[in-house]
């Protein structure tokens, strides 16, 4: 397994608000290298796929609206210690916890519509890049 790799998703608050480029700039300039990336929307049935970990919480069918509402930003990110250093990067679940500095703070509004996704997990960050991602569309 690829353990230096991590899943993003810039959701589509952060698209419809224009940050696509700034966030990508912070990310390429905290170290990450840009191994995968483009614009899709996902199905409520791709949705309900990514986030079935989260199918019983009370939260899931706004999640899942939410998620198709528009294009998301996907991308396949490569740096050593990736999903623990880019889950540092973008900061909490809920941006008004997040530090100062990280992505949700900069860029997030509230839990539900958090700018942001990255995967927690190595095991994880392979799914969720094989979800997206073809072989031959990562570099
Ligand atoms: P993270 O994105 O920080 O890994 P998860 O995986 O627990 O957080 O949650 C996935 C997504 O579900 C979050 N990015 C957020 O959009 C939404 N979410 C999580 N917890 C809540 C909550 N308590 N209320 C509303 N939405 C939530």
């Amino acid at each position: 397994m690829i353990t230096n790799r991590t899943l993003t998703m810039l959701k589509p608050d952060a698209v419809e608000k224009g940050h696509v480029g700034a966030i990508l700039d912070k990310i390429t300039a905290s170290g990450f290298r840009i191994v995968a990336l483009k614009l899709t929307q996902m199905t409520v049935a791709d949705a309900e796929r990514f986030y079935e970990i989260h199918k019983e919480r009370p939260f899931f069918n706004d999640l899942v609206t939410f998620m198709t509402r528009g294009p998301i930003v996907a991308a396949v990110l490569e740096k050593e210690n990736a999903v623990e250093d880019f889950r540092t990067l973008i900061g909490a679940t809920n941006p008004q916890e997040a530090a100062e500095g990280t992505i949700r703070k900069m860029f997030a509004d509230s839990i539900e519509e958090n700018a942001i996704h990255g995967s927690d997990s190595d095991e994880n960050a392979a799914i969720e890049a094989a979800f997206h991602f073809a072989g031959r569309e990562m570099f």
